[in-house]
Protein backbone atom coordinates (compact mmCIF):
# COMPACT_ATOMS: atom_id res chain seq x y z
CA UNK A 1 0.00 0.00 0.00
CA UNK A 2 1.81 2.76 -1.32
CA UNK A 3 -0.46 5.57 0.49
CA UNK A 4 0.95 7.56 2.98
CA UNK A 5 -0.40 7.61 6.61
CA UNK A 6 0.09 9.48 10.02
CA UNK A 7 1.94 6.07 11.14
CA UNK A 8 4.28 6.09 8.33
CA UNK A 9 5.71 9.74 10.22
CA UNK A 10 6.81 11.57 7.27
CA UNK A 11 8.06 14.64 8.28
CA UNK A 12 9.02 17.92 6.46
CA UNK A 13 10.36 21.79 6.44
CA UNK A 14 8.58 24.42 6.12
CA UNK A 15 11.78 25.75 4.48
CA UNK A 16 11.71 22.69 1.89
CA UNK A 17 7.98 23.34 0.59
CA UNK A 18 8.24 26.80 0.60
CA UNK A 19 11.70 27.12 -1.05
CA UNK A 20 11.20 30.05 -3.51
CA UNK A 21 13.93 28.74 -5.58
CA UNK A 22 16.41 31.69 -4.65
CA UNK A 23 19.82 30.26 -5.93
CA UNK A 24 22.90 32.60 -6.19
CA UNK A 25 22.83 33.26 -10.15
CA UNK A 26 18.87 33.53 -9.99
CA UNK A 27 15.91 35.04 -8.17
CA UNK A 28 12.96 33.69 -6.72
CA UNK A 29 10.85 31.58 -9.27
CA UNK A 30 7.80 31.00 -6.70
CA UNK A 31 5.88 33.33 -4.51
CA UNK A 32 6.39 32.86 -0.60
CA UNK A 33 3.93 29.92 0.69
CA UNK A 34 2.17 30.65 3.60
CA UNK A 35 2.78 28.29 6.68
CA UNK A 36 -0.72 27.48 7.55
CA UNK A 37 -0.86 26.27 3.94
CA UNK A 38 1.74 24.54 4.16
CA UNK A 39 0.19 22.54 7.01
CA UNK A 40 -2.94 21.47 5.72
CA UNK A 41 -1.25 20.70 2.29
CA UNK A 42 1.43 18.34 3.73
CA UNK A 43 -1.74 16.92 6.21
CA UNK A 44 -3.75 15.92 2.95
CA UNK A 45 -0.24 14.13 1.37
CA UNK A 46 -0.60 12.25 4.53
CA UNK A 47 2.43 13.50 6.43
CA UNK A 48 1.80 13.31 10.23
CA UNK A 49 4.70 16.36 11.07
CA UNK A 50 5.77 19.70 9.99
CA UNK A 51 9.33 21.05 11.10
CA UNK A 52 10.85 24.47 11.18
CA UNK A 53 13.30 27.06 11.87
CA UNK A 54 12.10 29.97 13.86
CA UNK A 55 12.64 32.28 11.18
CA UNK A 56 10.21 29.66 8.57
CA UNK A 57 7.99 30.65 10.87
CA UNK A 58 8.35 34.19 12.51
CA UNK A 59 10.19 36.64 10.51
CA UNK A 60 13.38 37.88 11.88
CA UNK A 61 12.57 41.76 12.20
CA UNK A 62 9.49 40.91 13.78
CA UNK A 63 8.24 42.38 17.19
CA UNK A 64 6.23 40.76 19.97
CA UNK A 65 2.67 40.90 18.37
CA UNK A 66 3.86 39.66 15.26
CA UNK A 67 5.51 36.81 16.39
CA UNK A 68 2.30 35.85 19.02
CA UNK A 69 0.24 36.44 15.29
CA UNK A 70 2.47 33.85 13.52
CA UNK A 71 2.45 31.50 16.52
CA UNK A 72 -1.13 31.62 16.71
CA UNK A 73 -2.09 30.47 13.01
CA UNK A 74 0.38 28.04 13.25
CA UNK A 75 -1.35 26.42 16.34
CA UNK A 76 -4.56 26.61 15.02
CA UNK A 77 -3.40 25.09 11.46
CA UNK A 78 -1.95 22.42 13.54
CA UNK A 79 -5.17 21.50 15.74
CA UNK A 80 -7.46 21.74 12.36
CA UNK A 81 -5.26 19.03 10.85
CA UNK A 82 -3.97 17.19 13.58
CA UNK A 83 0.15 17.58 12.41
CA UNK A 84 2.47 17.56 15.00
CA UNK A 85 5.69 19.33 15.59
CA UNK A 86 8.56 16.55 15.76
CA UNK A 87 11.76 19.01 15.45
CA UNK A 88 12.52 22.25 15.60
CA UNK A 89 15.63 23.81 15.04
CA UNK A 90 17.25 28.06 14.95
CA UNK A 91 18.00 30.00 11.22
CA UNK A 92 22.00 30.86 12.38
CA UNK A 93 22.87 31.12 8.64
CA UNK A 94 20.43 33.30 6.78
CA UNK A 95 20.72 37.19 8.28
CA UNK A 96 24.61 38.87 7.42
CA UNK A 97 24.96 39.08 11.15
CA UNK A 98 25.66 35.23 11.08
CA UNK A 99 28.08 36.33 8.14
CA UNK A 100 31.34 35.14 9.97
CA UNK A 101 30.20 32.10 11.96
CA UNK A 102 27.11 31.94 14.79
CA UNK A 103 28.35 29.66 17.47
CA UNK A 104 31.98 30.21 16.58
CA UNK A 105 32.31 33.34 15.27
CA UNK A 106 35.11 35.01 15.90
CA UNK A 107 32.94 38.05 17.38
CA UNK A 108 31.88 37.33 20.81
CA UNK A 109 29.20 39.19 20.71
CA UNK A 110 27.69 37.26 17.74
CA UNK A 111 27.86 34.03 19.81
CA UNK A 112 25.97 35.47 22.48
CA UNK A 113 23.32 36.52 20.47
CA UNK A 114 23.29 32.86 18.21
CA UNK A 115 22.89 31.22 21.56
CA UNK A 116 19.87 33.91 22.89
CA UNK A 117 18.43 33.14 19.60
CA UNK A 118 18.41 29.64 19.80
CA UNK A 119 17.47 29.23 23.55
CA UNK A 120 14.28 31.50 22.66
CA UNK A 121 13.43 29.24 19.88
CA UNK A 122 13.55 26.25 22.13
CA UNK A 123 11.28 27.39 24.43
CA UNK A 124 8.59 27.91 21.76
CA UNK A 125 9.77 23.96 20.66
CA UNK A 126 9.05 23.01 24.28
CA UNK A 127 5.43 24.62 23.62
CA UNK A 128 4.87 23.08 20.50
CA UNK A 129 5.60 20.05 22.07
CA UNK A 130 9.10 18.94 20.02
CA UNK A 131 11.28 16.33 20.88
CA UNK A 132 14.35 17.08 19.22
CA UNK A 133 16.44 20.02 18.62
CA UNK A 134 18.32 20.18 15.47
CA UNK A 135 21.63 22.26 15.12
CA UNK A 136 22.98 22.53 11.59
CA UNK A 137 26.24 24.96 11.52
CA UNK A 138 25.63 26.14 8.27
CA UNK A 139 28.49 29.77 8.82
CA UNK A 140 30.54 27.23 10.91
CA UNK A 141 33.16 27.11 9.04
CA UNK A 142 35.73 28.99 6.81
CA UNK A 143 37.21 29.84 3.85
CA UNK A 144 40.79 30.95 5.24
CA UNK A 145 42.54 29.02 7.51
CA UNK A 146 44.55 32.23 8.69
CA UNK A 147 41.33 33.34 9.81
CA UNK A 148 39.90 31.06 11.78
CA UNK A 149 41.24 28.45 14.85
CA UNK A 150 39.21 25.56 14.11
CA UNK A 151 40.65 24.35 17.81
CA UNK A 152 39.29 27.62 19.61
CA UNK A 153 36.49 27.05 17.24
CA UNK A 154 35.87 23.90 18.83
CA UNK A 155 36.41 25.00 21.80
CA UNK A 156 33.03 27.12 21.44
CA UNK A 157 30.74 25.02 19.40
CA UNK A 158 31.38 22.59 22.62
CA UNK A 159 30.99 25.71 25.11
CA UNK A 160 27.39 26.29 22.83
CA UNK A 161 26.18 22.55 22.67
CA UNK A 162 26.95 22.42 26.59
CA UNK A 163 25.41 26.02 27.53
CA UNK A 164 22.19 24.81 25.40
CA UNK A 165 21.96 21.13 26.95
CA UNK A 166 22.09 22.94 30.28
CA UNK A 167 19.38 25.43 29.63
CA UNK A 168 17.48 22.11 28.42
CA UNK A 169 17.97 21.39 32.23
CA UNK A 170 17.84 23.73 33.96
CA UNK A 171 13.93 24.37 32.10
CA UNK A 172 12.81 20.67 32.43
CA UNK A 173 11.87 20.53 29.11
CA UNK A 174 11.91 17.19 27.09
CA UNK A 175 14.41 17.94 24.53
CA UNK A 176 17.59 16.60 23.02
CA UNK A 177 19.85 17.98 20.50
CA UNK A 178 20.50 16.44 17.10
CA UNK A 179 23.69 17.70 14.93
CA UNK A 180 23.35 17.69 11.48
CA UNK A 181 26.80 17.28 9.54
CA UNK A 182 28.07 18.83 6.33
CA UNK A 183 31.08 19.25 4.66
CA UNK A 184 30.81 22.72 2.74
CA UNK A 185 28.24 25.41 1.59
CA UNK A 186 27.45 27.93 2.18
CA UNK A 187 31.03 28.14 4.01
CA UNK A 188 33.93 27.03 1.77
CA UNK A 189 34.49 24.15 4.57
CA UNK A 190 32.36 24.01 7.11
CA UNK A 191 33.08 22.32 11.09
CA UNK A 192 31.77 18.88 11.72
CA UNK A 193 32.00 17.94 8.18
CA UNK A 194 30.38 14.44 8.58
CA UNK A 195 28.87 11.70 10.53
CA UNK A 196 31.98 10.39 11.97
CA UNK A 197 33.45 13.64 12.67
CA UNK A 198 30.36 14.66 14.45
CA UNK A 199 30.16 11.32 16.62
CA UNK A 200 34.00 12.21 17.73
CA UNK A 201 32.86 15.25 18.48
CA UNK A 202 30.02 14.22 20.76
CA UNK A 203 32.11 12.34 23.02
CA UNK A 204 33.77 15.38 24.30
CA UNK A 205 30.77 17.36 25.29
CA UNK A 206 29.35 17.52 28.87
CA UNK A 207 26.15 15.82 28.22
CA UNK A 208 26.47 13.78 25.58
CA UNK A 209 23.45 11.12 25.96
CA UNK A 210 21.56 14.56 25.24
CA UNK A 211 23.11 15.01 21.88
CA UNK A 212 22.96 12.53 19.12
CA UNK A 213 22.73 13.34 14.77
CA UNK A 214 20.41 14.39 11.70
CA UNK A 215 22.58 12.89 9.28
CA UNK A 216 21.47 14.17 5.65
CA UNK A 217 21.91 11.64 2.31
CA UNK A 218 23.05 14.57 0.17
CA UNK A 219 25.29 15.92 3.07
CA UNK A 220 27.08 12.65 3.17
CA UNK A 221 26.90 11.97 -0.76
CA UNK A 222 28.82 15.80 -0.68
CA UNK A 223 31.86 13.97 1.06
CA UNK A 224 31.84 11.51 -0.87
CA UNK A 225 30.87 8.61 1.90
CA UNK A 226 29.03 6.07 1.74
CA UNK A 227 25.57 7.06 2.74
CA UNK A 228 24.72 3.43 4.31
CA UNK A 229 28.25 3.08 6.25
CA UNK A 230 27.21 6.65 7.95
CA UNK A 231 24.08 5.96 9.15
CA UNK A 232 24.73 2.05 9.81
CA UNK A 233 27.44 4.03 12.16
CA UNK A 234 25.02 6.71 14.13
CA UNK A 235 22.86 3.67 14.65
CA UNK A 236 25.53 1.41 16.07
CA UNK A 237 26.61 4.31 18.36
CA UNK A 238 22.54 4.89 19.42
CA UNK A 239 23.43 8.75 17.50
CA UNK A 240 20.52 8.81 14.84
CA UNK A 241 18.32 10.96 16.45
CA UNK A 242 16.51 12.41 13.53
CA UNK A 243 17.53 11.93 9.78
CA UNK A 244 16.96 14.68 6.25
CA UNK A 245 16.47 12.10 3.47
CA UNK A 246 17.27 13.64 -0.43
CA UNK A 247 18.99 13.19 -2.96
CA UNK A 248 22.19 14.07 -4.67
CA UNK A 249 24.02 13.14 -7.34
CA UNK A 250 27.61 13.21 -6.35
CA UNK A 251 30.25 15.79 -5.25
CA UNK A 252 28.55 19.01 -6.41
CA UNK A 253 27.01 21.37 -4.68
CA UNK A 254 23.82 20.88 -2.19
CA UNK A 255 21.09 19.57 -4.91
CA UNK A 256 18.58 18.49 -2.31
CA UNK A 257 17.01 16.80 -4.54
CA UNK A 258 13.67 14.69 -3.46
CA UNK A 259 14.29 11.58 -1.92
CA UNK A 260 15.38 8.46 -4.03
CA UNK A 261 16.34 10.36 -6.97
CA UNK A 262 19.66 10.38 -7.64
CA UNK A 263 21.40 6.90 -5.77
CA UNK A 264 18.44 4.44 -6.00
CA UNK A 265 20.19 1.37 -5.28
CA UNK A 266 22.15 3.62 -1.97
CA UNK A 267 18.25 4.91 -0.92
CA UNK A 268 17.04 1.21 -1.19
CA UNK A 269 19.40 -0.28 1.33
CA UNK A 270 19.16 3.19 3.63
CA UNK A 271 15.18 2.48 3.72
CA UNK A 272 16.56 -1.75 4.69
CA UNK A 273 18.51 -0.26 7.29
CA UNK A 274 16.35 2.19 9.05
CA UNK A 275 13.47 -0.40 8.81
CA UNK A 276 15.43 -3.54 9.61
CA UNK A 277 17.54 -1.89 12.26
CA UNK A 278 13.71 -0.69 13.52
CA UNK A 279 14.45 3.10 13.89
CA UNK A 280 11.52 4.73 15.02
CA UNK A 281 12.40 8.45 14.60
CA UNK A 282 10.43 10.43 11.80
CA UNK A 283 11.04 10.06 8.40
CA UNK A 284 12.09 13.63 7.34
CA UNK A 285 12.32 15.23 4.07
CA UNK A 286 14.81 17.88 3.43
CA UNK A 287 14.71 18.73 0.07
CA UNK A 288 14.02 21.28 -2.35
CA UNK A 289 11.73 20.61 -4.76
CA UNK A 290 13.18 22.44 -8.34
CA UNK A 291 13.18 25.98 -9.01
CA UNK A 292 12.22 24.66 -12.48
CA UNK A 293 8.80 23.88 -10.70
CA UNK A 294 5.73 25.79 -9.80
CA UNK A 295 3.98 25.59 -6.62
CA UNK A 296 2.10 22.74 -8.39
CA UNK A 297 4.96 20.75 -8.98
CA UNK A 298 6.16 21.73 -5.14
CA UNK A 299 3.37 19.21 -4.00
CA UNK A 300 4.31 16.39 -6.76
CA UNK A 301 7.81 16.67 -5.67
CA UNK A 302 6.68 16.60 -1.92
CA UNK A 303 4.05 13.28 -2.36
CA UNK A 304 6.76 11.21 -4.65
CA UNK A 305 9.04 11.64 -1.69
CA UNK A 306 6.97 9.67 0.27
CA UNK A 307 5.77 7.32 -2.06
CA UNK A 308 8.97 6.29 -2.97
CA UNK A 309 10.06 5.92 0.50
CA UNK A 310 7.10 3.12 0.52
CA UNK A 311 7.89 1.43 -2.70
CA UNK A 312 11.57 1.13 -1.16
CA UNK A 313 10.19 -0.13 2.00
CA UNK A 314 8.13 -2.79 0.38
CA UNK A 315 10.97 -3.43 -2.26
CA UNK A 316 13.44 -3.99 0.86
CA UNK A 317 11.04 -6.01 2.97
CA UNK A 318 10.42 -8.31 -0.40
CA UNK A 319 14.02 -8.58 -0.91
CA UNK A 320 14.42 -9.78 2.93
CA UNK A 321 11.64 -12.53 2.59
CA UNK A 322 12.58 -13.78 -1.51
CA UNK A 323 13.81 -17.03 -0.29
CA UNK A 324 16.67 -17.21 -3.19
CA UNK A 325 18.20 -13.98 -1.31
CA UNK A 326 17.71 -16.26 1.94
CA UNK A 327 19.78 -18.37 0.13
CA UNK A 328 22.05 -15.87 -1.59
CA UNK A 329 23.46 -14.21 1.87
CA UNK A 330 23.80 -17.63 3.34
CA UNK A 331 26.49 -18.45 0.64
CA UNK A 332 27.81 -15.02 1.29
CA UNK A 333 27.84 -15.48 4.92
CA UNK A 334 26.13 -12.47 5.95
CA UNK A 335 24.80 -13.80 8.56
CA UNK A 336 28.44 -15.65 9.70
CA UNK A 337 29.33 -11.53 10.57
CA UNK A 338 26.81 -11.78 13.87
CA UNK A 339 28.67 -14.75 15.32
CA UNK A 340 31.77 -13.12 17.73
CA UNK A 341 35.17 -13.74 17.18
CA UNK A 342 35.85 -15.82 20.27
CA UNK A 343 33.60 -18.59 21.64
CA UNK A 344 31.33 -17.76 24.20
CA UNK A 345 33.99 -18.08 27.00
CA UNK A 346 37.00 -18.63 25.19
CA UNK A 347 39.77 -16.69 26.45
CA UNK A 348 42.55 -14.88 24.54
CA UNK A 349 44.86 -17.46 25.94
CA UNK A 350 42.22 -19.88 24.34
CA UNK A 351 42.85 -17.92 21.23
CA UNK A 352 46.67 -17.73 21.62
CA UNK A 353 46.97 -21.40 21.88
CA UNK A 354 44.25 -22.58 18.88
CA UNK A 355 46.71 -23.77 15.97
CA UNK A 356 43.64 -24.12 14.04
CA UNK A 357 43.51 -20.63 14.29
CA UNK A 358 46.91 -19.76 13.11
CA UNK A 359 49.44 -22.27 12.62
CA UNK A 360 47.34 -24.91 10.54
CA UNK A 361 45.31 -21.83 9.30
CA UNK A 362 45.41 -22.58 5.45
CA UNK A 363 45.83 -19.07 4.69
CA UNK A 364 46.32 -19.97 0.87
CA UNK A 365 42.75 -21.86 0.73
CA UNK A 366 41.10 -19.04 2.57
CA UNK A 367 42.47 -16.59 -0.10
CA UNK A 368 40.51 -19.04 -3.37
CA UNK A 369 37.28 -19.18 -1.49
CA UNK A 370 34.03 -18.44 -3.23
CA UNK A 371 32.29 -14.86 -1.31
CA UNK A 372 29.33 -14.80 -3.76
CA UNK A 373 28.87 -10.79 -3.34
CA UNK A 374 28.06 -10.56 -6.87
CA UNK A 375 24.77 -13.16 -6.87
CA UNK A 376 23.56 -11.19 -4.41
CA UNK A 377 23.99 -7.82 -5.29
CA UNK A 378 22.06 -8.79 -8.83
CA UNK A 379 19.36 -10.09 -6.66
CA UNK A 380 19.18 -7.00 -4.82
CA UNK A 381 19.37 -5.26 -8.10
CA UNK A 382 16.24 -7.12 -9.77
CA UNK A 383 14.27 -6.71 -6.73
CA UNK A 384 14.92 -2.76 -7.27
CA UNK A 385 13.97 -3.14 -10.95
CA UNK A 386 11.35 -4.78 -10.27
CA UNK A 387 11.90 -8.12 -12.65
CA UNK A 388 12.52 -10.03 -9.24
C1 LIG B 1 21.33 22.76 4.80
C2 LIG B 1 20.40 21.95 5.59
C3 LIG B 1 19.61 22.72 6.58
C4 LIG B 1 19.27 21.92 7.80
C5 LIG B 1 18.37 22.64 8.69
C6 LIG B 1 18.05 21.76 9.83
C7 LIG B 1 18.36 24.53 5.76
O1 LIG B 1 22.00 22.04 3.87
O2 LIG B 1 20.30 20.78 5.37
O3 LIG B 1 18.45 23.17 5.94
O4 LIG B 1 18.72 20.68 7.50
O5 LIG B 1 18.94 23.82 9.13
O6 LIG B 1 17.74 21.97 10.79
MG1 LIG C 1 21.26 19.37 1.70
MG1 LIG D 1 20.00 21.37 2.76
MG1 LIG E 1 19.31 19.17 6.21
Amino acid sequence: DLVPTRADRFSFGLWTVGWQGRDPFGDATRPPLDPVESVHRLAELGAYGVTFHDDDLIPFAADNAERERCIKRFRSALDETGLVVPMMTTNLFTHPVFKEGAFTANDRGVRRFALRKTMRNIDLAAEFGAKLYVAWGGREGAESDAAKDPRAALDRLKEAVDTLCQYVRDRGYDIRFALEPKPNEPRGDILLPTIGHALAFINQLEYPEMVGLNPEVGHETMAGLNVVHGYAQALWADKLFHIDLNGQHGLKYDQDLRFGTADVKSAFFLVDLLESAGYDGPRHFDFKPPRAENIDGVWVSAAACMRTYLILKEKAAAFRSDPRVVAAQAAAGVGELSTPTLAPGETLADLLADPAAYENFDADAAGTRAVNIEALDQLALEHLLGVA
